[in-house]
């Protein structure tokens, strides 16, 4: 339950020409379902469902970056449910897959609840994976949902990285807290939540570096950025967001496994998923990890950010029918 009531929505922006509705998950997602489309079409027209083709089928999901344990756990499903008699045709193939594949995410589809104010966010990643455009596009759907939002510029580390969360913060009228490019991200952190609490702010989302001289200097920083809110407020941070690039496939279990042991991971956003093939990572990702899959990135724009639904993703990623 959120400790305090959403503010009543801002009165509607008036819409510009380019900003058309969002078009839906399924369009977004079709570079990874076109590239599974088009396999499993050659497989499944083929004919029996036997061995040779699980295994073809198995080989299709490792390469569509599933991961090995989570294809063979949906081929075990589908074994079962060929030899049973369940699934007899292509059609019910599909359908079968898509069912697996939600039961592996659902676990993962759990949603940021705004518990505690400010709702303390601290965004991490590695450099180029989409933080700060996440940050926007996080910050503008809570606003819309009717939240006060703060912006900390926290990677004091690139000079173009302050003003790009500062263009931001004027096209969405969003206060960013910042200090000039090499000071001390803690600091900018420390100062924003003092802030954030003096003007009653709902939610502080703090941008980081995603590159120092060293992986080890990143971490360290990153660490002391937690400490540093934490003495202002012992829960904070309460959502260490790591955003990942859907693109770098099964690199980014690694990326989570390092910032993990470092800060804590409560949270994932996986982005560019418009501009991959690599969508199938969310399942290799589900399958491995216990991790509250939050949003989902699906271009560069303001609305471009969706909640991660299970059901919706895998429907998005196994096509319907052989011809889809
Ligand atoms: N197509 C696409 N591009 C994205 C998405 N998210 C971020 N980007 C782009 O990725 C690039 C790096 O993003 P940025 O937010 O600066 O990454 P950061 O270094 O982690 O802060 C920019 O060109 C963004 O516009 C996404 O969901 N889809
Ligand atoms: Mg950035």
């Amino acid at each position: 339950m959120p400790l305090f009531r959403r503010r009543s929505a801002p009165e509607k922006r008036p819409q510009l020409a380019s900003e058309s509705p969002p078009p839906g998950l399924r369009a977004r997602l079709a570079k990874s379902r076109d590239a599974l489309s088009r396999g499993l079409g050659g497989l499944l027209r083929g004919g029996a469902l036997d061995e040779d083709l699980f295994e073809d089928l198995e080989d299709l999901l490792i390469s569509a970056d599933l991961g090995v344990p989570a294809s063979r756990r949906v081929m075990e499903g589908l074994r079962g449910a060929v030899k049973s008699g369940r699934v007899a045709d292509p059609k019910g193939v599909l359908s079968l897959l898509r069912d697996q594949i939600e039961q592996i995410l659902a676990p993962c589809a759990r949603k940021l609840s705004l518990n505690a104010r400010p709702f303390v966010v601290l965004v991490v990643g590695v450099n180029g994976v989409g933080k700060t455009t996440t940050i926007a596009k996080l910050a503008g759907r809570l606003q819309d949902q009717g939240y006060s939002v703060m912006l900390a510029a926290g990677d004091t580390f690139r000079a173009a990285a302050v003003e790009q969360l500062q263009r931001w913060g004027e096209r969405l009228d969003i206060p960013v807290i910042a200090q000039e490019h090499g000071s001390d991200a803690a600091a900018v952190a420390h100062d924003a939540l003092a802030a954030a609490r003096a003007r009653g702010v709902d939610v502080l989302i703090v941008d980081t570096a995603g590159r120092l001289h060293t992986q080890s200097d990143l971490m360290e920083q990153l660490k002391k950025v937690k400490r540093v809110l934490a003495k202002l407020d012992a829960a904070a941070p309460h959502e260490v967001l790591q955003v990942l690039d859907a693109g770098t496939g099964q690199n980014a279990l690694s990326q989570l496994e390092h910032f993990n042991a470092a800060v804590g991971v409560d949270g994932l956003c996986l982005t560019k998923l418009d501009g991959t093939a690599k969508g199938g990572v969310l399942v290799a990702i589900a399958e491995k990890f216990a991790v509250p899959i939050r949003y989902i990135g699906v271009g560069e724009k303001r609305h471009d950010l969706r909640e991660f639904d299970a059901a919706q993703f895998a429907a998005a990623l196994i096509p319907e029918t052989l011809n889809a």
